[in-house]
C-alpha cells in the first residue's frame, strides 16, 4: 500500500500534545488579562485585548466555546442584532440581512464560528473544560487572578473528587460568565459585593443599560455581558446580541487602562 501520511506514531503524537500544552500553560500562569467565560462578550473582549498585544487567556467551563451564541432563541439558530451591532458582524465577514429598519438577522453558527476564529487569529489562548472555582484576592482585596479546576471535578462523587484547584494570576480579570456572574458571586459569598439579580425582559432598555453598567465592579474585576445584568439588576434582553459586542469592547478598553497602570 502506498502511504499518504507522514511516518509518525503514538509516542510522538502524545509527546506533541503534552509538550505544546505544557509550554503554553506555563507561559499563561501569569497573564495581562484572564477572561472567565467564552461567550460572545468574552470573545469580543479577548479579540480587542489580544490584537493590541495584551496577553489574554479565556477560561471556559464547557468543551465548546461560544456560550449562548450558537442559537438565536428557543431552538432556532437565527440570531438578531439591533443597529449598530451589524457593523461588527460585517467586520467579522458574517453576512446579515436587515429585516426591519435597524433589525438585522444572521446565522448563529456563522457568527460564533467567525468570532472564535478571529479570537484565535488575534492570539487569544483558551483553557476549555476549566471551571472558575474561586478568585485570588490579595493586595488589600484586589482581584489578582482566578482559582480553577477541571470541570468534571464539580460533578464527581465527593469520595473521589478531593482534587485541589490551582491559581492563575492576571493584572485584570473579566467576568464574562453570562447570567451566572460566577466571579462576582464569589465576592458576594464573602460579603464584598451585593448582586441584584437579572430583571425581566425589556429589550429596548436592557442593551443600553448593559453597556452603561460595564465597569470595574471590584478592584481588579471587570464585569461584562449578561453578568452585568445579574450584578446590577438590569433587565434581560433575550435573543438579541448587539450589547454583548459593545459591552465586550468597552470592558476590553477598561482592562487595557487597568493593565497599563498596574505595577
Ligand atoms: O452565557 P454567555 O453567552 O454570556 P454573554 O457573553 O452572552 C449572553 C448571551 O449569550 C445571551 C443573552 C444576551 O444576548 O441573554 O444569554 O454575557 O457565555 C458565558 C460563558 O461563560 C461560561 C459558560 O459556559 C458560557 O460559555 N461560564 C459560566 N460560568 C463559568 C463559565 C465558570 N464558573 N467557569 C468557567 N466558565
Amino acid at each position: 500500500m502506498e502511504k499518504i501520511f507522514a511516518e509518525v506514531g503514538e509516542k510522538e503524537v502524545t509527546e506533541a500534545i503534552v509538550s505544546e500544552f505544557s509550554k503554553q500553560f506555563l507561559e499563561y500562569i501569569e497573564s495581562d488579562c484572564i477572561i472567565v467565560g467564552g461567550g460572545p462578550s468574552g470573545l469580543i473582549a479577548g479579540i480587542e485585548l489580544a490584537k493590541d498585544g495584551f496577553k489574554t487567556l479565556v477560561i471556559e467551563k464547557n468543551n465548546y466555546l461560544g456560550g449562548g451564541f450558537w442559537i438565536g432563541g428557543y431552538l432556532m439558530n437565527k440570531t438578531t442584532l439591533r443597529a449598530p451591532g451589524q457593523e461588527i458582524l460585517l467586520e467579522l465577514g458574517v453576512p446579515c440581512e436587515e429585516v426591519k429598519p435597524g433589525l438585522f438577522v444572521a446565522d448563529a453558527p456563522h457568527c460564533i464560528s467567525k468570532l472564535i476564529a478571529r479570537a484565535c487569529d488575534c492570539g487569544v489562548k483558551f483553557l476549555q473544560l476549566t471551571m472558575l472555582d474561586d478568585l485570588v484576592l490579595k493586595e488589600e482585596n484586589r482581584v489578582s487572578g482566578v482559582v480553577v479546576n477541571w470541570t468534571p471535578v464539580s460533578s464527581m462523587p465527593k469520595a473521589i473528587a478531593c482534587v485541589d484547584p490551582i491559581a492563575l494570576t492576571a493584572k485584570v480579570t473579566i467576568d464574562a460568565t453570562g447570567h451566572d456572574a460566577s466571579c462576582v458571586k464569589k465576592l458576594e459569598e464573602r460579603g464584598l459585593i451585593k448582586t441584584k439579580g437579572c430583571g425581566a425582559m425589556w429589550i429596548s432598555a436592557s442593551e443600553d443599560l448593559v453597556v452603561e453598567h460595564t465597569k470595574e465592579a471590584y478592584p481588579g474585576l471587570i464585569v461584562i455581558g449578561m453578568a452585568t445584568a445579574t450584578t446590577y439588576g438590569l433587565p434581560r434582553m433575550g435573543p438579541t446580541f448587539s450589547a454583548m459586542f459593545f459591552s465586550g469592547k468597552k470592558g476590553a478598553e477598561i482592562a487595557k487602562e487597568i493593565t497599563r497602570s498596574y505595577h
